[in-house]
């Protein structure tokens, strides 16, 4: 008999069922007669793989890896249920993953209400992760909260092992339905724990079934820095690479992580509380957080709840910044530093040079979709607040010099953006932004219809002719940029609106920048950077990225920047002629193409002529673009951040790292 359904009419309406927010109608759920335990769960699995992307978001590289953390978050739940203090995941040699933890081991007997192995239940039944029970697994990680029963119906074959009271348990499935009974044999290993090993199923993930190192190590570094005390490894037998992730001091350590480069004025303000609630469905908030400004102009804030990155922040987030500018504003006051005639500092005032991270826990968390990624329990907002107005008012109470340190930089604050408002006043007045003149060095498209217009932005006036040269003229623009753009991280919006190359950017975009940025008035749909592949390429997309980042972030959000791939190489044999994207590409071919192969490196854009850039790079037929995701962004802001802050150190250590590879690296 279908387990799925042998367990529904035992379990019935006790299976909550997670409503999805694609305005489709629930394929699994077909009422009954509420109250008769008539609402069945059919075949719940199949469902996930008739609509996979219902369950992770999509069946790309993105839900490929979703499906491995999927069952990380198992994991991450036993740590938080105070059970497991550590977790390995290996990438093997044949392509699948496993992932293992120390926990108790997912329980093999018969469940009682269910009637087969809850190990069985856990794999198969949707939602069932742990949250039925109530008990000490309040917190559940998992951006769709789906379990791990998602993993296992998107997997051609997945294998369960749980170590538990000295034996050793397997069962295999085969795309979610077991595959065999639950085995069982004597383990002389004293350990407890479960394994999950997995392949993923190509037919479903018909784009690439192939795993990316960095992109686990990525999201375990961040659940190592979330979860504190925890210890997480990986193992690529693809490669031999490895990585092992503890930090003892958690998001107090994050801060330093995503700050590198910037120097601190003072030791992070720390707090970690449950804060109660008496209503029962909301039950016990944990809040924390670490504050510590330093020398920047930026502000680096991040937030999480239940170990998810909300980018796009929520309740969380409100309670923060409320908080922040209110405690701020009233310390000083009661200082006498700031008067009685003086106006309060404005949130953005309190938020310059500010690193923080707020990270909550809560039983059942309320996101706003899957892309805009948002906390909407009103609830958060006020536990936050409730816990940064005790102890954050305490600590800033309790340290003077630092108050007055931070009180400086608010007033610095203050005063830059009077200034800079006046400033942007002028240029407003005057400046080409509000004309309709492009600048000279734009050699613009025909078409007036942004969706199919393309902006290129090319290093280089050798690689600007030759893309002008090259280029779908009806839909294609070319704008060079010449020598190195300022270094936006240091300048303020006046001194950033001087600088020419940035102007002429805004002005051929037509959207205007920061408050005044309109992506109404887009003129191209897509943005493409399109640099040489050495450091100093890098470095120029680097600028280009944050720049957008800090002054048009819904240009990334929206997806309208890419980074054009251009080739690295040009195999030729007699009359057969390949170009090459990557080191790994050049030498599969180099073996196929045999002896007497000649390689051409291309060192820069510039060596291409007109029509191999079009050939390689700008034609839509045969171009690769990558599409720049806001995950890039924060990357590269971090990596820009070290570049270009205030730490010399650091900076000199980065640049005599890459010295070898440095044309003429000028920050
Ligand atoms: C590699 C993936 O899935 N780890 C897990 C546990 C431990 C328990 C558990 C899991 C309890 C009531 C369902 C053990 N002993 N790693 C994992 N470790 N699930 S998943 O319980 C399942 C729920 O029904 C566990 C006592 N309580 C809980």
């Amino acid at each position: 008999m279908d387990t799925t359904e042998q367990l529904c009419e035992d379990v019935g309406s006790k299976f909550a069922i997670k409503s999805v927010e694609s305005g489709e109608p629930e394929p699994q759920a077909v009422a009954g007669n509420y109250g008769d335990s008539e609402i069945r769960v059919l075949k719940g699995l199949e469902g996930v793989r008739l609509r996979p992307g219902m369950y992770i978001g999509d069946t790309g590289v993105r839900g490929l890896h979703h499906i491995v953390f999927e069952v990380v978050d198992n994991s991450i739940d036993e740590t938080l249920a105070g059970y497991c203090d550590h977790i390995s995941v290996v990438i093997t040699k044949d392509g699948q993953v496993s992932v293992e933890d120390n926990g108790r081991g997912i329980p093999t007997g018969i469940h009682p209400e269910a009637k087969i192995p809850t190990i069985q239940l856990v794999m198969t039944q949707l939602h069932a992760g742990g949250k039925f029970e109530g008990k000490g697994y309040k917190v559940s990680g998992g951006l769709h909260g789906v379990g791990v029963s998602v993993t296992n119906a998107l997997s051609e074959k997945l294998k369960v092992e749980v170590y538990r009271e000295g034996k050793h348990y397997i069962q295999y499935f085969k795309r979610g339905d077991v595959d065999g009974d639950l085995q069982v044999e004597d383990s002389n290993l004293d350990k407890t724990g479960t394994k999950v090993t997995l392949k993923p199923d190509p037919e479903i993930f018909t784009e690439t079934t192939e795993f990316i190192y960095e992109r686990l190590v990525e999201r375990l570094r961040e659940l190592a820095f979330l979860n504190r005390g925890l210890t997480l490894d990986i193992l690529d037998e693809r490669t031999g690479k490895s990585k092992s992730f503890h930090y003892p001091d958690g998001i107090r350590q994050y801060v330093g992580y995503l700050c590198e480069g910037k120097e601190p004025l003072h030791t992070p303000f720390y707090v970690d509380k449950n804060v109660e609630f008496a209503e029962e469905e909301i039950g016990t908030i944990g809040v924390e957080i670490v504050i510590q400004y330093n020398k920047s102009y930026k502000e680096d804030f991040y937030s999480f709840a239940n170990n998810i990155n909300t980018y796009e922040g929520g309740s969380h987030v409100t309670g923060f910044r409320n908080a922040l500018t209110r405690i701020t504003n009233t310390v000083v006051r009661r200082r006498g530093w700031l008067k009685e005639k003086d106006d309060n500092f404005s949130g953005e005032d309190v938020r310059e040079g500010l690193c923080a991270i707020v990270s909550v826990r809560l039983s059942n968390p309320q996101f706003e979709s899957q892309t805009k990624i948002s906390l909407l329990n009103p609830e958060v907002r006020q536990a936050v607040d409730g816990i940064l107005d005790e102890f954050y008012t305490a600590f800033l109470e309790e340290n003077p010099d630092v108050t007055k340190a931070i009180f400086e930089k608010c007033q610095a604050a203050r005063n830059a953006r009077e200034a800079a408002r006046k400033a942007r006043e002028n240029v407003r007045r005057k400046s080409v932004l509000e004309t309709c003149s492009l600048p000279g060095k734009l050699a613009d498209c025909a078409s007036k219809d942004p969706r199919e217009c393309e902006l290129f932005i090319v290093e280089g006036d050798s690689a600007g002719g030759s893309a002008k040269e090259g280029r779908e003229r009806h839909f294609q623009a070319i704008l060079p940029l010449r020598g190195k753009i300022l270094n936006v991280e240091k300048s303020r919006l006046n001194k950033m609106l001087d600088n020419d190359v940035i102007k002429s950017m805004i002005a051929a975009l037509g959207t205007n920048i920061g408050d005044d940025f309109n992506i109404d008035k887009l003129r191209y749909h897509k943005i493409v950077i399109m640099t040489d592949a050495d450091v100093d390429g890098a470095h120029i997309r680097t600028l280009l990225l944050t720049f957008f980042y800090r002054q048009m972030p819904e240009l990334i959000t929206n997806g309208h920047v890419f980074i054009a791939q251009p080739p690295l190489y040009l195999l030729t044999k007699g009359k057969r002629r390949e170009y090459v994207y990557s080191d790994e590409e050049c030498e599969n071919l180099l073996s196929e193409m045999g002896e007497k192969t000649e390689i051409q490196r291309y060192k820069g854009l510039g060596e291409m002529n007109a029509e191999q850039l079009w050939d390689t790079t700008m034609d839509p037929e045969h171009r690769v673009m990558k599409l720049v995701q806001l995950e890039d962004v924060i990357e590269a802001d971090r990596t820009f951040s070290v570049l270009m802050g205030d730490e010399v150190k650091q900076r000199r250590e980065f640049i005599i790292k890459y010295a070898r590879e440095v044309k003429n690296l000028d920050i």
